[in-house]
């Protein structure tokens, strides 16, 4: 277990009505008082309670600002250690100087995760918890938020571990009959635990992938490119979706030459919005590698609007990007149906066959719902608004609950052709272990750091 002091800026940067320096260790308290004042007595601050002061350094006795602070004693704290949150004003700079008067008390600047890593280390959260705090955090959509919520509260950690309690029971048995070869007969009852396997895990496993398969992308959310000929009105839609002029806009084809991205919430759904580019033979240099790029997105992207301009002529261009984005995931989006068309629009359906299509003006907000109703559609394969599944594993989740899975599955049909017994362990534990790894058990250092070291400084 970590035992030094760690501290941090635990708002984010730039300025705000108040900001927070975090402390947590076994010397937060002695690291804090010597810069409040009036200090106390330690031993007559209550825990919990807020106490209004000034942070002066101790050197100099120069005050620095105005400040609430609040001491927490382990082990009721987040990371279970000693706690002192310094409430101040939100000035970057401000903040800084605090920091660095901690600092120099001897606590350790606290790396991304920090004290969310001590919360899971010291047992007051699991790693599922561990990783819905950064998606409480980062969320964009109030679904988004809700699923993680119902994370952070256990109850992907309670699924789990009712899966892993049966695999154990099951295990024990097992390993009893290793042990005592003469009575295999009397501990293990094949049929019987076969079908607990099927009833208590295999069954809510399976459950799990779909809820994964039906909620994943409220959680995730998906990327989405626009692509289309250049001055067909790309980044005028994403201006529209954004609600703000967020792409340059002109009548001059090949303004946009890099991307613009940025997540909007369609019903719910993180849609990283990508606008590039507009894809045709062209020598300015700039251009060509804002086109390279695009084909590039293109590929890693999960859904495709395909824009064409119905005021103008369809031409070869137009057919050359629907080669390219036929047989993907992809809406046509027939823009600036404000003008009077130059083809009549069941005409350009016909030329761009099987996608589902929409007519829309970005530039006067027509449209705008159909074409987010159909890129919900494209997404969930739902037509309206779904209920969330009540669990929703993340990709990593995903994996370790497909591994364990199919270790289930061969260790039910293990007990039904009566493999030995030292078989049907191998499985059974390979189950638990994918399970544990979920959950924290299992896991190994370097998924630990890739995890904790994707959270913000601070939390
Ligand atoms: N009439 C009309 N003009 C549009 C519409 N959408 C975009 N435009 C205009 O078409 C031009 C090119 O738009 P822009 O969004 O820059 O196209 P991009 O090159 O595909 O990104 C601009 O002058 C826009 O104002 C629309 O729905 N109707
Ligand atoms: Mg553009």
């Amino acid at each position: 277990m970590d035992s030094d002091t760690i501290a941090a800026v635990a708002t984010p940067p730039g300025a705000g009505g108040i900001g927070v320096v975090k402390i947590s260790g076994p010397r937060a308290i002695p690291v804090a008082l010597p810069l409040l004042r009036p200090s106390r007595d330690p031993s007559r601050l209550k825990s919990r309670h807020l106490y209004y002061g000034c942070i002066v350094d101790p050197e100099t006795e120069k005050t620095l600002d105005e400040v609430l602070f609040v001491v927490m004693r382990g082990s009721h704290t987040y990371t279970r250690e000693d706690v002192v949150e310094i409430q101040a004003h939100g000035s970057k700079c401000g903040l800084g100087a605090i920091l660095e008067l901690v600092l120099k008390q001897g606590a350790r600047l606290a790396e991304p995760g920090e004290f969310t890593k001590r919360a899971f280390l010291n047992g007051r959260i699991d790693l599922s918890q561990a990783e819905a705090v950064i998606e409480v955090v980062n969320a964009q959509t109030a679904e988004g938020l809700a699923l993680a919520a119902r994370q952070l509260k256990g109850d992907l950690f309670q699924a789990i571990q009712s899966i892993r309690s049966p695999l154990e029971d099951l295990l024990v048995a097992v390993e009893a009959a290793i042990d005592f070869p003469d009575d295999v007969e009397d501990i293990i009852h094949p049929e019987p635990f076969a079908k607990r396997l099927i009833h208590d895990v295999i069954g809510p496993l399976e459950a799990l992938l779909a809820h994964y398969d039906e909620g994943h992308v409220y959680r995730e959310g998906v990327a989405a490119i626009i692509i289309g000929r250049p001055n067909v009105g790309k980044s005028s839609l994403m201006n529209r979706l954004l609600q703000k002029e967020r792409a340059i806009v002109t009548a001059v084809p090949g303004t946009t030459r890099d991307f613009i991205e940025e997540t909007v919430n369609i019903r719910g759904i993180p849609l990283r919005l990508i606008d590039t580019a507009g894809l045709h033979d062209t020598d300015d240099a700039l251009e060509v590698v804002g086109i390279r790029f695009t084909r590039q997105r293109l590929d890693e992207a999960d859904l495709v609007l395909f824009m064409v301009d119905c005021a103008m002529p369809l031409n070869d261009e137009d057919v050359q990007i629907y080669g390219l984005v036929r047989n993907r995931r992809a809406v046509l989006v027939i823009n600036k149906i404000d003008l009077v068309p130059h083809v009549p629009i069941k005409t350009i359906v016909q030329r761009f066959p099987g996608l589902p299509w929409v007519e829309i003006s970005a530039l006067y907000n027509r449209g705008i719902d159909k074409l987010k109703d159909a890129v919900f559609r494209e997404v969930t394969h739902q037509g309206g608004p779904v209920d969330l599944p009540p669990i929703v594993p993340n990709l990593r989740h995903k994996v370790a609950i497909e591994k364990a899975l199919r270790a289930s599955r061969e260790a039910a049909e293990g007990f039904r052709i009566g493999r030995p017994a030292e078989l049907v362990a191998v499985d059974l534990k390979e189950a638990l272990d994918a399970l544990g790894e979920i959950i924290g058990v299992t896991t190994t250092e370097a998924i630990l750091d890739q995890i904790f070291s994707r959270f913000c400084i601070g939390k």
